[in-house]
């Protein structure tokens, strides 16, 4: 029995090894939601672990780097995203399409981490997005209710090089997003906006298609597979598994207040 109670500890922190954790700063200027990260809040936000393969560390890495950083304030939770990207396409321009056929980003947040009734915000290069909300993950029969809409959501992207354009090879592409407390209020069953210390369940994950150029266009390769790419590893292909998801935990200190020496390796670094 004793030896039993070493081991569980150690078999939890193995468990747990892998989720990632992130922490959350207050906002000390104005956001501009343009898609361009020049605020000095972002350079002082924490930047996320580059995004790994969505079945862990032992996959092959991905072939281009993917970071996001977060910043809140009593208004909105704010995210900016940039994927390295050589070429930069999008097709999808309709709210609520299916945002993963093209390339995209992908936003995932359940607020109270009960894994059921969570949020998800998909958004591709041409800045159209599909924001959904689901009762609970679709293998316990969750359907996702795709008219639920992010009241008040802004988002920009910034392209680094040209879209739609495979004349040239493109840096990547940026985004900013401006999600409104209120929106995520409805399932949250948590204070809005966050206390101190407040935790947060979230992931981000990024679908890369292989591509095919035809005619000056671009075009996905018939029958190949996307790769996801995440932040904190889910272990098998599929994002609704919240219980993978990363650790959001917000602090009221401010991102100004952040030492630069404390921030991760990002992008260039
Ligand atoms: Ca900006
Ligand atoms: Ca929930
Ligand atoms: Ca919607
Ligand atoms: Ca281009």
């Amino acid at each position: 029995m004793k030896s039993l109670l070493f081991v569980i500890p150690i078999l939890l922190s193995f468990l747990t090894a892998e989720g990632k954790s992130y922490l959350c700063y207050r906002r000390s200027e104005r956001i501009e939601i343009d898609g361009r990260l020049s605020e000095s809040d972002w350079l002082r936000a924490p930047v996320t672990d580059a995004f790994i393969d969505i079945e862990g560390e032992a996959r092959p890495r991905p072939r281009f780097m993917t970071t996001v950083r977060m910043i809140w304030d009593d208004t909105s939770l704010y995210i900016a995203a940039e994927l390295e990207e050589p070429h930069v396409w999008g097709t999808l321009t309709k709210r609520d399409s299916v945002i993963f056929h093209d390339n995209d980003f992908e936003v995932f947040i359940d607020p109270d981490g009960d894994r059921n009734e969570y949020y998800e915000l998909e958004i591709n290069a041409l800045n159209t997005v599909w924001d959904l909300f689901l009762s609970r993950p679709y293998r316990d029969g969750g359907k996702a209710r795709n008219e639920w809409d992010i009241t008040g959501l802004k988002t920009a992207v910034q392209i680094d090089g040209t879209i739609n354009d495979p004349r040239d090879i493109d840096r990547g592409w940026s985004i900013e997003i401006a999600i409104p407390w209120q929106a995520l209020g409805e399932y949250a069953h948590r204070p809005i906006p966050p206390r101190e210390g407040d935790t947060w369940r979230v992931n981000f994950s990024r679908v890369e298609w292989q591509h095919e150029i035809i005619a000056n266009r671009y075009r996905r390769v018939a029958g190949t597979k996307e790769d996801n790419w995440v932040w904190s590893p889910q272990g098998v292909i599929d994002m609704h598994r919240p219980e993978r998801w990363g650790k959001v935990i917000f602090t009221t200190r401010l991102a100004s207040d952040n030492p630069p020496a404390a921030r991760q390796p990002g992008r260039g670094d």
